[in-house]
């Protein structure tokens, strides 16, 4: 008997026996019912493929193995996420080309993918920086545009002055440059933005209909961070003005106790005319000092409050009282309406601010049971005081009459306000896809144009380029994609512009509408756009006239299983789900929501219980597993390692376990071969089919270690040859195997004779009876002499089984006329009657 087998000679075998055949192939309107299992795919960033890959890609292989062994039509494929800012960071450090590393990546990775034995459906396999790809996320891109949902705004960026680049909000740690370590200040640049606060509610109430992780559910509903409330709005009076500044708040049923306004300094710039400078250069310094620390260093300042006075004041709109206005930055420009009323009873960052600066602090809810006031500003909800008319009122109510009131007065309305800002879509960065617009100052002249002036806007029709106007004109779909030109220079601009507008006779084109010299858009799409919509075009990977046929989505649309990373719970789903609506919303895509279900799974440590990093060197190369122990135990660890999303250290003892355990298999294999005509035991045929459904049940529910175990106490209890494995319960056993070990089970399969590949044969049904009933043999005495036997279940109740036995034929005549004086019954094993 040979006790271990050759992995690298029977894998890669069989590997291309199923390529041969094309065993994972998704059949385009079968009538089989669809499954579409997604995984994230992967970004080829010059790192192979690791552990963490290996871990969800197995795992779901398994699902998709199984589910086609169910008689289901399964969609399980993969493609690369190519562009974006790892792989231009890559290349920068290489010092070569994005497009040449990329392709490197992702042989390699490729290569990885097909040695793990994956069932993807290689036909449909997609790169985002495929021209042919591209070419669509740019038309999807125009349609926002021509909807009104992509328009150019002068917003303010992530600018490092060491390295003199725009940075992405990923690249900004701490508030510091994460290349140089140098703060990160803001400056105002034009960009493209996506209207995505226009879906907001939908994001939101649509969660209703799919089936998401409630963790995960959460994550979308704080990011859209909806907020019911009301907008006021308070005059300036001092000096006497025109002007308003209008707060968002959540509490309007702390309005009598609002003792001053504070501004954003954003917001204070729309009221420097009452703010000369001449007289309010501390106000001034302030503001631009503000200015230039971004959002995250403001919020990390929160500890210590600053702030200046205007010299302003406001009209309180109830009490007719005069309060200050501040500026302050913790107050922020992107939430509400960049203005707030200061409530310092009741709001803790108020409460602080007030301490500080010596205004009034003014209670205006009460609550015995819980408040700390004056103590500690109390926040939660109760009985209003100090409010005239409204005193006696709970907060809930009170909220609702004050907003009536406010609303009566003109001096206010109910108001939702959502955290969700919109999408800011245009990068400064060479490795990502043009943005397919084309600024024209010369159509911007024409007459006609000219005419409609009043009703067109700024940023959606036209854009202010160079202190010019230029029309803002779509490139036409014929002339799609606008393929991003080869470079030699890559890197980010100390201008702040992209790469790309360096590349003259690329920048300078003919206008699409009117034929005269104009000037390409330079920006391009951040990582996200290819990302938001790779799903649809695995439907119809090769389609030249759309971006999917609408027959083969409504076959395989909506994904009815999605996992990835918990780090791209929040914006890759959000952004996904908001492009897939609205595709919907033109009536592209048959439903309102791409993924049914949603799951995450846990990080890969390294051995050290650390996060496997080059510098720390604690990094597993998954490749040497794979060599050394085989595809099979690699996949099967990254199965049984721990509980599918939990964070699990990496440990090669574990991988040993496994390996032995497939050798223990290949083993037990050659015992039943010799023992052909031997009938399983009925306890076999038992824990066989418990093992059916445990493995079935498991697998489809996340719990893949749990399966695996099961398979090896299985195998140990063949290999303890406590029972005698037929020939058919061993097919079985091989069947239950082949989602988690491809290759040994077809190579073992092909072993007991079989000639069509084992991931082609239906999943084994358990039959639920035989798992339930454990059925034990009971002797029966009279009067201790054997006078039958019979099987009940096990742990079956003594009345039971004396009733079952006294009727028993061979029993019967013997207890005819006698009277039984004592019962006596060893559980599960005897009963003996003894007669008086
Ligand atoms: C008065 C008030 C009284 C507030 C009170 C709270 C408690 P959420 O719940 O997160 O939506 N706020 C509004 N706009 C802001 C901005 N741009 N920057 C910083 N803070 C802002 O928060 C809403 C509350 O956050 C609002 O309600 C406002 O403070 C503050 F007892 O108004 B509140
Ligand atoms: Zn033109």
């Amino acid at each position: 008997m040979t006790e271990t087998f050759d992995h690298r000679k029977i894998e890669s075998k069989w590997r291309k026996e199923w390529e041969k055949k094309g065993l994972y192939k998704a059949v385009d309107f079968s009538k089989r019912p669809k499954r579409y299992i997604l995984i994230e795919f992967p970004y080829p960033s010059g790192e192979r493929l690791h552990v963490g890959h290996g871990r969800s890609y197995s795992c779901f292989d398994a699902v998709a193995r199984l589910l086609r062994m169910q008689g289901f039509n399964v969609l399980f494929p993969i493609g690369w996420d190519a562009f974006g800012l790892p792989a231009e960071n890559y290349a920068i450090r290489t010092g070569i080309h994005p497009a040449v590393t990329t392709k490197e990546n992702i042989k390699t990775s490729k290569k990885q993918a097909k040695a793990w034995g994956l069932s993807f459906d290689w036909d449909r396999e997609i790169t985002t920086t495929d021209p042919e790809y591209y070419k669509w996320t740019q038309w999807v891109f125009l349609q926002f545009f021509k909807k009104g949902l992509a328009y150019k705004k002068e917003i303010p960026v992530n600018w490092c002055p060491s390295c003199k680049i725009n940075l992405a909000n990923e690249e900004v740690v701490q508030g510091a440059c994460e290349r140089c370590g140098t703060p990160v200040t803001r400056r105002m640049q034009s960009q493209w933005l996506l209207k995505i606060t226009e879906y907001a509610d939908r994001l939101l109430k649509d969660l209703d209909k799919v089936d998401y992780r409630e963790d995960i559910k959460a994550q979308q509903v704080n990011w859209i961070g909806r907020s019911e409330g009301a907008r006021i709005k308070f005059p300036v009076v001092k000096p006497l003005s025109r002007q308003f500044i209008e707060v968002f708040t959540t509490r309007p049923d702390t309005l009598f106790g609002a003792t001053f306004l504070v501004l954003s300094p954003e917001k204070a710039q729309e009221y420097l005319e009452l703010l000369p400078k001449r007289e309010h250069k501390e106000v001034h310094g302030y503001i631009e000092e503000a200015l230039a620390k971004s959002e995250l260093q403001r919020q990390e300042e929160t500890k210590e409050k600053t702030g200046v006075f205007t010299g302003l004041y406001a009209k309180h709109p109830t009490t007719g009282e005069d309060i200050p206005i501040w500026v302050s930055d913790f107050v922020l420009m992107g939430y509400g309406t960049g203005a707030i009323m200061g409530v310092p009873a009741h709001d803790s960052r108020d409460f602080e601010f007030a301490k500080k600066f010596k205004i009034p602090i003014k209670e205006v809810v009460k609550n015995d049971k819980e408040s700390n006031f004056p103590k500690e500003p109390f926040e939660g909800e109760g009985r209003l005081i100090n409010s005239v008319r409204f005193n006696g009122l709970q907060s809930k109510e009170a909220i609702a009459k004050i907003n009536a009131w406010l609303k009566k007065e003109k001096l206010g309305e109910p108001a939702i306000d959502y955290k969700l800002r919109d999408w800011v879509f245009s990068r400064q960065h060479y490795w990502g896809e043009p943005i397919p617009i084309v600024y024209c100052s010369k159509c911007w002249e024409r007459a006609e144009v000219r005419d409609q002036r009043s009703g067109l806007k700024e940023g959606y029709d036209y854009a202010v380029i160079d202190g010019k106007e230029h029309k803002i004109n779509p490139v036409p779909d014929k002339d799609l994609p606008v393929e991003l030109p080869h470079v030699k220079r890559y890197k980010p601009t100390q201008t702040g512009e992209s790469p790309l507008a360096a590349v003259h006779e690329w920048v300078e084109v003919k206008c699409p509408s009117c034929g005269s010299q104009a000037r390409r858009e330079t920006d391009t799409m951040p990582n996200w756009a290819g990302s938001s919509w790779y799903f649809v075009r695995y439907v119809d990977p090769q389609n030249k006239g759309r971006f999917a046929g609408k027959k083969k989505l409504s076959y395989w649309m909506p994904v009815d299983w999605y996992n990835g990373g918990m780090e791209h719970t929040t914006l890759h789903l959000l952004y996904s789900r908001f492009w897939y609506k609205f595709l919907y919303d033109l009536k592209l895509v048959p439903d309102p929501e791409p993924y049914a279900k949603r799951t995450s799974h846990g990080v890969v440590l390294g051995p050290d219980g650390y996060r496997m990093s080059k510098s720390r060197g604690n990094v597993v190369n998954p490749d040497e597993v794979v060599s050394e122990f085989g595809a099979d135990t690699f996949r099967m660890y990254e199965a049984f390692m721990g509980p599918f999303d939990q964070v699990i250290v990496w440990d090669l003892r574990g991988v040993l376990g496994v390996r032995r355990f497939l050798d223990k298999v290949y083993r037990a294999h050659q015992a039943v071969g010799s023992q052909e005509s031997v009938a399983s035991s009925k306890e076999l045929e038992r824990k066989l089919h418990q093992l059916i459904k445990k493995v079935e049940e498991d697998t489809l529910s996340l719990k893949f270690n749990t399966a695996v175990a099961a398979m090896m106490g299985f195998i140990n209890e063949v290999a303890s040859s406590k029972y005698q494995v037929a020939r058919e319960g061993w097919k079985t056993f091989l069947k239950v195997l082949a989602p988690y070990a491809p290759h040994l089970s077809e190579e073992l399969w092909h072993g007991v004779g079989e000639n069509d590949s084992v991931h082609l044969q239906k999943w084994p049904k358990f039959d639920p009876k035989l798992i339930k009933e454990e059925v034990v043999t009971i002797v029966i005495q009279i009067n201790g002499k054997i006078r039958g036997k019979m099987e009940v279940e096990a742990g079956a109740k003594k009345e039971k089984v004396s009733e079952k036995a006294r009727n028993l034929d061979s029993v019967k005549p013997h207890l005819h006329g006698r009277k039984v004086a004592k019962t006596i019954y060893v559980a599960d094993n005897l009963i003996n009657f003894v007669t008086a």
